[in-house]
């Protein structure tokens, strides 16, 4: 039975990869930080909670104690570092708490996994907002594409990056960057903005709330699922070699029009909702993202099977459900 170890497992990604893997008769093994309301720890993870193949340990990429004293023990085949500060907006406000999280956090589990579990694979949850003000001429970020950050996150995330490359190199390890692209899914935290945008015009629609207050609306984002990059990642450290790869639907939408779909879908008109309100903006924004994942497609055969309008009618329903069982 192969052995994967998740940091971030109680996150939006980190949930779903431990389901896929289970399928694929993983034995996982995941850190969650101490949370003061217990209760509120494991919502996303009700479904693994009686499978005898799921161990959860407290751990924190930023305690190096608790990192060396399970890789030595589980010596696990894979390592998935989603462990993240991963709101961009939220890093403007903590950026020294950002930055120890996804900069600082990386180096401790690189040096962790060398020093007790060498052999293992290692995957790192680079990011899209790594490429910041940078664009390709034919509008695409891919591979080669230079990265110029705009976000105290997306400069924690550049270090973390060049990082695993440097211990890939310097120490012979396997390990390999994901630069993914924006997903989501029902289990997004709701202050990212397809989930904002879906339960807000939900409670609309349910006449629970009058107007959606966001911040830049012409900002462009690629989204895909969060169940497709999962598979991802996964075949990124199933790969011979240990390298980087970008995983985007190729598909770019501003939040207008998100906005202009998510509330169609409601038979709503969404200018008679949607304002804007200055506290959601940030103090510079990434305008514009869309992936070319060719790479992906031709070495690992990755593509992404869920389109843009199947996720948003699975986040709207699941936020129906949420409002319709309260009821
Ligand atoms: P998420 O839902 O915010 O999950 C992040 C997880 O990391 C949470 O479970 C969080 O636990 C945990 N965490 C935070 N700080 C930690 C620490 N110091 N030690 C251990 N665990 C810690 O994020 P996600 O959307 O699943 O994203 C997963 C990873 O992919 C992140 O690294 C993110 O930056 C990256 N990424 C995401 C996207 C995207 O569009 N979703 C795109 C590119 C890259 P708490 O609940 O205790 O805070
Ligand atoms: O913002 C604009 C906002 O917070 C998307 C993370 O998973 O993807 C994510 O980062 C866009 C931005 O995601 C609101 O200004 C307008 O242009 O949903 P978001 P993000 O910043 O792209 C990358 C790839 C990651 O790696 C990150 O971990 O939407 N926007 N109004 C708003 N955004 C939010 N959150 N809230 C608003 O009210």
């Amino acid at each position: 039975m192969k052995k994967a170890f998740i940091t971030g497992i109680g996150g939006q990604d980190g949930s779903y990869l431990s389901e896929y893997l289970l399928k694929k008769n993983y034995k996982i093994y995941g850190i969650i930080r101490r949370n003061s309301i217990t209760e509120h720890q494991k919502n996303r993870l009700e479904s693994l909670d009686n499978s005898k193949n799921v161990e959860l340990a407290y751990g924190d990429v930023e305690d190096r104690s608790s990192l060396d004293n399970l890789l030595k023990k589980i010596k696990p085949d894979e390592i998935y570092n989603l462990a993240a500060q991963s709101h961009v907006k939220v890093s403007f406000d903590v950026p020294e708490y950002t930055i120890k999280t996804n900069a600082l956090g990386v180096f401790n589990i690189l040096e962790a996994f060398k020093a007790n579990s060498p052999k293992s694979k290692f995957y790192q949850a680079s990011s899209s907002e790594m490429f910041g003000r940078s664009v390709d001429k034919d509008g695409y970020q891919r591979e080669t594409t230079r990265f110029e950050p705009v976000s105290p996150y997306g400069c924690a995330k550049v270090f973390a990056f060049n990082l695993v490359k440097h211990y890939r190199h310097a120490y012979k390890l396997f390990c390999s960057n994901g630069i993914l692209f924006n997903h989501e899914s029902p289990r997004r935290g709701s202050n990212f903005v397809t989930s904002k945008v879906i339960k807000t015009a939900v409670e609309i629609k349910l006449g629970l709330t009058k107007k959606l207050y966001l911040g830049n609306l012409d900002s462009y984002r690629d989204w895909g699922h969060s169940k497709d990059y999962v598979r991802a990642m996964h075949l990124i450290l199933k790969n011979s070699n240990p390298d980087d790869f970008v995983i985007a639907t190729g598909y770019s939408k501003s939040i207008r029009e998100l906005c202009k779909i998510v509330f169609d879908n409601l038979d709503l008109d969404y200018k008679k909702y949607v304002r804007q309100n200055k506290k959601f903006l940030r103090p510079e924004e990434l305008k514009y993202l869309r992936g070319d994942s060719k790479k992906a497609k031709k070495i690992l055969k990755w593509k992404p099977e869920i389109s843009f309008q199947e996720m948003i009618e699975e986040i709207t329903e699941f936020w129906l459900n949420h409002y319709n069982a309260k009821t």
